[in-house]
């Protein structure tokens, strides 16, 4: 056997010659450039190259262990991510800081600079998207095995700017420079068939099958990006699915000169991984939409039988090998294609077929509201799957069967329960399928999984209460607090010690440090520092300038009624009323910031950005109000972003509609900088309000059940303006034209929408938030009792990590253990020189 020592080359190394000897190599033979002529990018790239070629080698150990062991794999299915940029936390997972720095430094160049050259992959729309991010990360943190499936979007979601007070959508072009975190796989590929018919036959054997002939094939081609896990060997994988034509060109129209149609079919098939879908929780039935999730879907279930087959021909194990997790219902046609791959392709029986397909899935529901909830059109369903509704219409057969069994005679609750609705035309219900497919459904914060139980699957969980749980979201402290403040990571570190980051309940350790006054001074320093790069930030991309010591309050996330940005921006209308009529008023300096991007098509959201555009400008002119109050939207809020926003936060607006937000995890990002949250009983806001002490959290609102019963009892949103002075001065100014020039019919629609209706009850909560803000007010004026909240908030959210998370899923749900990836030394080089072949 060889030595195996020679693998340590100088691309896998990790002292400062070496890591610079492999930036200047990238720099010249894969950018092919030289200094004098080398740009930002170039130096960013080079960069790139040299920490990827380190976690390659941990990828290659990582995927050889998991292959030698057929280790048992979680297959998780979204279709969205937003991993925010990888450099910068590829280098804190490989702990090369310090090397790297160094490296650069000696050439005249500073890491912080090339790492904000980094375009973020947006493939996704908001929390949801990020959420699977962060789960990818806790898993290769917990050295779980795991391959993340979703869609290699060419553009992700768009990039937003603010032109005379309204939002403007710009194409992401995030590849346009290329991407050195992928790595593409030609020869991993997959046929994916849309459209055609099918055909009964007896094959050979004289079995009943059926085979689908498509009217339209194209080719999934996976593309790699590794997670590596924190401080670990492991270096999982996200694979995406890009689309393409499987013949490139017609040659029949080719052939007779017809140039264009010869491309037709090529560019057709291309545009299905084109773009990602801006809307938030907004179903829209397109058939586009409906072939990406089917396209991804299918890569996904064929890739994870390829790897089985790697082993063994038998299909009964496959249940042992893997498990399969659907983020929400875009990826629930899965459970069709797999019924579709283990019969029609690989001749199971139904029965087998569906045993194996419950053991394997799982689905966690995101969201309650209505109108976010996926169904289909039978008839389009069945003109781009054909198959696929045979199979979904047998499930429902079989299924329909058994709750006329359990429940004899209950024609009602067959019809809610159907996979079919067929109360709006004939529709699929995706959650259905993938509630009737899974052995276990969560829900994503304890009051969602309950409201899942009681009300949207009620007749689910009475016919099956063991499979319905609870895992409530976690976020990773990786990024949202070691990257988003290095200050305050460290100044943790130096008073508890290191290991919280993996570890994040170790924080409970500051609590005794809250009672300190020099490490309240530290903690507030270091608040400072963050506070100061949001100021320039605000500055530099708002042009707002804001004061570091006033109080920082942040309300960052989609723009979208149900999370009530007018309820915030009315009060600060409010407040600024009383000031200017009370110019006496000692109210402490707050700066309000916003950020957050409204579905193009959502002309409400984007209503609400112009509204707190015109407040900004309103306010932030008048000299009355100018040593105490300041508003900034702060434009195309994406991960990068975040990251200075939470770590400069000092209140975190977390005002839902009770009953409306599933859970947040920007909740939890805020409290884990050690912003205080103003918020509601909603989601995950009742569990970090428990976990650090209702005396530590501003809580106002109706709860869920007040405004349920409101619901159905005779709500007036108009007697609440009749009866709260400051909340009819707030609206009348608006509709007066305050804020407009004058024009009394910029922000009719939205007023309209409080007045008369108010879905949200913004205006029924509007008095105890304006009360609560008060009580913030207070308590802001008396620095160390903030302080003091401050660090006890850090020090009780460490429940709110995602590898918290990511635990209770392999408990719970999954039933997957960690993996120990083999090291290097163990896998000695062969004969032929190959590394760790046998
Ligand atoms: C969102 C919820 C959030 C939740 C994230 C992650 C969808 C469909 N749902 O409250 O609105 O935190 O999912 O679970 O985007």
């Amino acid at each position: 056997m060889v030595n195996t020592s020679h693998r340590q080359t100088c691309r896998t190394a990790n002292d400062v010659t070496s890591i610079r000897q492999s930036f200047l190599e990238s720099l010249y033979f894969v950018q092919a450039r030289f200094p004098e002529v080398a740009t930002r990018n170039d130096y960013y790239l080079a960069l790139a190259w040299t920490v990827r070629d380190r976690l390659l080698r941990r990828w290659v150990d990582t995927a050889a262990t998991y292959y030698r062991h057929a280790s048992r794999s979680v297959c998780y299915l979204s279709a969205e991510y937003l991993p925010g940029p990888h450099l910068a936390n590829a280098i804190l997972s490989l702990d090369i800081d310090r090397p790297v720095r160094e490296a650069l430094a000696g050439l005249g160049l500073d890491l912080d600079e090339l790492c904000a050259q980094e375009p973020e992959p947006g493939l996704g729309n908001g929390g949801l998207g990020r959420l699977a991010a962060c789960f990818v990360d806790s898993m290769a943190t917990l050295q779980i095995p795991g391959i993340a499936h979703g869609i290699r979007y060419e553009f992700g979601i768009f990039e937003q700017s603010v032109r005379h007070g309204r939002q403007v959508e710009l194409a992401d072009k995030w590849l346009r420079l290329g991407n050195p975190w992928e790595i593409a796989r030609p020869e991993i590929t997959h046929e994916i068939g849309f459209g055609g018919y099918t055909e009964h036959y007896t094959d050979a054997r004289g079995r009943q099958r059926v085979r689908w002939l498509p009217g339209q094939v194209v080719k999934g081609m996976a593309y790699d990006t590794p997670i590596p896990g924190y401080r670990v060997p492991t270096v999982n994988l996200l694979r995406l699915w890009s689309a393409q034509a499987c013949e490139v060109f017609d040659f029949q129209a080719f052939n007779v000169g017809d140039y264009e149609r010869a491309v037709e079919q090529k560019v057709a098939s291309e545009t299905i991984s084109k773009v990602l879908y801006p809307n938030d929780q907004a179903f829209q039935g397109q058939r586009l939409r409906l072939e990406q999730q089917y396209f991804f879907a299918s890569c996904a279930m064929q890739d994870m039988i390829r790897l089985y087959r790697q082993h063994t021909d038998c299909m009964d194990e496959l249940a042992e090998k893997f498990t399969v997790q659907l983020n929400d219902t875009h990826p629930a046609v899965a459970v069709a294609e797999l019924m579709r791959l283990l019969m029609d392709v690989y001749a199971m029986a139904w029965e087998p077929a569906w045993v194996l397909v419950r053991k394997l899935v799982s689905f966690t529901n995101h969201t309650l509201l209505p109108e976010a909830l996926e169904t289909w059109s039978v008839e389009l369903f069945g003109s781009v799957l054909p198959r696929h509704l045979e199979i979904i219409y047998e499930i429902n057969r079989r299924f329909l069967e058994r709750v006329r069994r359990t429940w004899p005679g209950d024609e009602a609750r067959v019809a809610r329960m159907s996979l079919i609705d067929e109360s709006r035309g004939r529709r699929i219900r995706m959650a259905h399928l993938a509630c009737v497919a899974s052995h276990k459904i969560n829900g994503v914060a304890e009051l969602h999984s309950r409201l899942l139980r009681e009300r949207v699957l009620g007749d689910f969980y009475q016919l099956d209460p063991s499979r319905f749980t609870n895992v409530t979201n976690g976020v990773t402290p990786r990024r949202f607090l070691a990257l988003a403040s290095p200050d305050l990571a460290q100044l943790i570190t130096d008073t508890i010690g290191d290991g919280w980051l993996r570890d994040l309940e170790r924080l409970r350790a500051l609590e005794g440090w809250a009672d300190n006054s020099d490490f309240r001074a530290a903690w507030r320093r270091v608040k400072l520092g963050n506070k100061r790069r949001l100021a320039d930030e605000i500055q530099r991309r708002a042009g707002v300038s804001v004061d570091p010591n006033s109080l920082f309050d942040i309300q960052a996330k989609r723009l979208h009624e149900y999370k009530r940005q007018h309820l915030n921006i009315l009060h600060i209308i409010s407040r600024y009323l009383r000031l200017r009529d009370n110019p006496g008023l000692a109210l402490p300096p707050r700066s309000w910031v916003f950020s957050g991007k409204a579905a193009p098509g959502y002309h409400l959201a984007k209503l609400m950005i112009e509204l707190i555009e015109a407040v900004a400008r309103v306010i932030n002119h008048d000299a009355a109000v100018a040593d105490s109050m300041r508003i900034a939207f702060l434009p195309n809020f994406n991960v990068k972003n975040a990251l200075v926003i939470y770590a400069g936060a000092d209140l975190s607006e977390q005002i839902s509609t009770a009953g409306k937000e599933a859970s947040g995890t920007g909740n939890m990002k805020f409290a884990l900088n050690g912003a205080l949250t103003i918020g509601t009983l909603d989601g995950a806001n009742i569990e970090i309000r428990r976990a650090v002490d209702p005396s530590n959290f501003f809580t106002f609102g109706k709860t869920e059940a007040e405004v349920n019963s409101l619901r159905l009892t005779a709500y007036e949103p108009r007697a609440c303006y009749e009866a709260d002075s400051d909340l009819r001065a707030a609206i009348d100014a608006v509709a007066d034209g305050l804020f407009s020039a004058g024009d009394k019919d910029r922000f009719r629609p939205l007023l309209n929408s409080l007045l008369l209706q108010d879905e949200y009850f913004v205006m029924a909560d509007f008095a105890a938030y304006k009360a609560c803000q008060q009580e913030v007010d207070r308590v802001w004026n008396d620095t160390d009792a903030w302080t003091r909240m401050s660090i006890l908030n850090t020090a009780r959210c460490g429940c709110f990590s995602s590898d918290r998370a990511v635990s209770e899923y392999c408990a719970h749900i999954w039933r997957v253990e960690p993996v120990q990836v083999e090291h290097p030394a163990e896998r000695p080089v062969d004969k032929r020189g190959f590394y760790g072949t046998r």
